[in-house]
């Protein structure tokens, strides 16, 4: 068992666990780190599709469907929710209004049971699509401009400052981050602008050229998945007096552009090759800014993350083989 900070002080309480979207990329790994570390029977995870396969307690779950929700929390004396659920950025400017109901309305049910029933903790994961062009683009700062142009991004912006706003009204313990790009190899990304820093990876184990969706020099904040899983149970684990900014924190692991992570590939696949045929996700990745300034999560709960590009290409690459060798067998 991996050891993460203060996370003895959780599991030694009484605690249930609930996920939303727990079958997404960054859901399915954050369900089995919850499950090892608290007990598979108190995680309770729950998506609108059903998983792949059944590692323990699953619900079909709506996150729109505000009555189910409440019954799922309270018969499960639930103590702790990590509300997921989402549409993201590319996926979200094909249907606004749809993204704005599951996006909104999803974080406001969670908000709303969590009040009327007690949930001691939530976690709500915003994202760097919070930033636009009016943002400040290199070492953005932890209180800047705003504006997003995405619907994604107006969603996470405006849901930060709801859990704001429960955290002072009502006492409700909502921890955020803002998410750089998660980069992973277990389980797909859903329709994000970062989603090709996953899919070049693919593409060079299984020996096929990349064509790269955004332009060869655009510079965007990235998180390798372990870091993000480890960022996700330090905050829930620090103390609720450490936890400072309640909108929700800046949060760094690297950066880099297409050109740098192709580069970092090719130090295993020299023969890889990569073509840029930029589409509407450029604008997106455009309205972003290129890195980040962590130092309040690094000061408050001791964020600190492990990978850099380097060393997440390497453990990428040495997992997507294994994982292709299982195939094979
Ligand atoms: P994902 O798209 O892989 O997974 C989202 C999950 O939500 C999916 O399994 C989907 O079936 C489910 N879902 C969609 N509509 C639903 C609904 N109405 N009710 C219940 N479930 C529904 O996303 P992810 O990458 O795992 O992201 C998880 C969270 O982290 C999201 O809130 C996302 O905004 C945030 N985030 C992710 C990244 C990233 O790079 N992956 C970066 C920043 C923030
Ligand atoms: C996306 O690209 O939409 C996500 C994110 C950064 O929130 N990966």
């Amino acid at each position: 068992m991996l050891s993460y900070r203060n996370l003895e002080v959780l599991t030694m309480k009484k605690e249930f666990i609930l996920i939303t979207g727990a079958n997404g990329q960054i859901g399915s790994e954050l369900t089995a780190a919850l499950r090892e570390y608290y007990g598979s029977e108190v995680v309770l995870a729950t998506d609108i599709r059903p998983p792949a396969e059944e590692n323990g307690l699953f619900e079909i779950l709506d996150i729109r469907d505000q009555q189910r929700l409440a019954e799922i929390i309270r018969d499960f004396k639930v103590t702790q929710v990590y509300h997921l659920a989402a549409i993201l950025s590319a996926k979200g400017e094909t249907n606004p209004r749809w993204t704005w109901q599951v996006n909104m309305e999803g974080l406001f049910n969670v908000l709303e049971s969590a009040r009327q029933h007690q949930v001691e903790k939530v976690f709500y994961p915003s994202s760097i699509a919070v930033f636009s062009d009016k943002t400040p683009r290199n070492n953005t700062p932890q209180h800047t401009i705003l504006h997003p142009t995405t619907v994604y991004g107006i969603s996470k912006a405006a849901g930060e400052d709801w859990c704001n706003y429960y955290f002072l009204k009502y006492g409700v313990d909502v921890r955020s981050v803002r998410f750089p790009g998660i980069v992973s190899y277990l389980h797909p990304p859903g329709g994000g602008t970062t989603d090709y820093a996953v899919e070049i990876y693919h593409a060079a184990v299984e020996e096929k050229p990349y064509y790269c969706f955004l332009r060869e020099d655009t510079r965007l904040p990235m998180l390798y998945m372990p870091d993000a899983i480890r960022a996700t149970v330090e905050l829930m684990a620090a103390p609720r007096e450490q936890i400072r900014v309640r909108t929700s924190y800046n949060l760094a692991g690297m950066s880099f552009t297409p050109a740098e992570i192709y580069d970092a590939i090719r130090v295993h696949y020299p023969a890889f090759q990569i073509s840029y045929q930029p589409d509407f996700r450029q604008q997106i990745a455009d309205s972003w800014t290129s890195s980040i300034d962590d130092s309040m999560a690094r000061k408050d709960w001791e964020w600190e993350p492990e990978f850099n590009l380097e060393q997440m290409t390497a453990d990428m690459i040495s997992n997507l083989n294994k994982l292709k060798t299982l195939q094979y067998v």
